[in-house]
């Protein structure tokens, strides 16, 4: 079996976390992956204080086993969320698109184990030395909100920049990926794009289909000219969307306001003209549907075996 020092420090079973994907995230996804021995994180993103609380409720009904909160920085709601994690005891936060220097002593002091999501180096250290627990190296492969780098430079530089566990994130959905990303350094991984498609996951029906249909080349990259890049899949609205961010006639206000509500669209209405289907390179790779349960065990059994089958790789 897969395991690595985060598994006994997190009480978990197997070294996998769930990306905690805005509007996707809930108690649903969360309990099934913290119930399949994995850690399951609610999205704090699109919730305010009082939603996220009730969520928190309704996955602890669920699961008894620890999950995470993740607290996007760039939500409005993230100083009340802050709270929240605090007032309910939750074990691990993790931290996504922005420095969460701000949040850190309090979380820490606290007893949560904090886990920023970084894109660089200097974030990494930065963190270390507040106190993080572990980081997750997000590479430019992920779904959503990304950094400059690749899962395959970020990983390694971050491994090797600081003294604290490393969960890798972006381009990975099986077990290659997984023993991969150990080879590099980590002792985890993270996965968004693969639990698109789990069966406990909520996403509406027409995000699935989008994702099982996608391959390695259906997602592109909008919001660089707003300073915050974001991977979707190929759709009318990105691809009218970076029409727009290409033509210089067209305002960052007006763009910001495209831009507005089509992650709810998306994942909730599944609507295709409007909504923005966020989702990693990977998707090329996610084919089939399965249980949360069934695909942490697979990904877990299929790097199990490629690290049984090394000793192949030398004379
Ligand atoms: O946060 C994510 N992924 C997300 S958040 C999101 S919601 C959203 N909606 C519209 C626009 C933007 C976001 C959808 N997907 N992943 C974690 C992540 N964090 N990826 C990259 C980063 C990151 C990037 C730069 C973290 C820190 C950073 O620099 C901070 C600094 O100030 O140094």
């Amino acid at each position: 079996m897969i395991k690595s020092k985060i598994c006994d420090d997190l009480g978990i079973k197997y070294p996998v976390f769930q990306g905690g994907m805005a509007w996707i995230a809930d108690a649903s996804l969360a309990s099934a992956v913290s119930e399949g021995g994995g850690l399951g994180i609610l999205a704090g993103m699109n919730m305010n204080g009082e939603q996220l609380t009730e969520e928190i409720r309704r996955t602890r009904r669920l699961t008894k086993n620890p999950f995470g909160v993740n607290v996007m920085l760039m939500s409005p709601y993230a100083e009340e969320v802050s709270d929240v994690v605090i007032r309910e005891h939750i074990p691990v936060v993790t931290t996504g698109a922005g420095n969460p220097a701000l949040y850190m002593k309090k979380w820490t002091e606290a007893g949560i184990k904090v886990i920023p999501v970084v894109a660089s180096v200097a974030l990494a250290k930065m963190v270390e030395r507040r106190g993080a627990y572990a980081v997750v190296a997000e590479g430019g492969e992920s779904g959503g909100h990304i950094g400059e780098l690749s899962t395959m430079a970020l990983v390694r530089e971050v491994c090797s920049a600081v003294n604290i566990p490393v969960i890798a994130a972006g381009g990975i959905a099986d077990g290659n990926g997984m023993a991969a990303a150990f080879m590099l350094g980590a002792c985890g991984v993270q996965m968004g794009t693969r639990f698109l498609v789990a069966d406990e996951c909520t996403a509406h029906e027409n995000y699935k289909q989008l994702v099982l249909k996608a391959g390695d080349r259906d997602t592109l990259v909008t919001g660089r000219r707003l300073g915050h890049p974001v991977r979707a899949l190929k759709t009318n609205f990105s691809r009218m969307y970076k029409e727009k961010e290409a033509d210089g006639a067209v305002s960052s206000e007006e763009l910001e306001g495209l831009g507005k509500g089509a992650l709810r669209l998306a994942a909730k209405e599944g609507d295709l003209q409007n909504g923005s289907f966020l989702c990693g390179e990977i998707a090329g790779l996610v084919t089939k549907r399965q249980s949360a349960a069934e695909i942490i065990r697979s990904v877990c059994e299929e790097a199990e075996a490629l690290f049984r089958s090394a000793p192949s790789f030398v004379d």
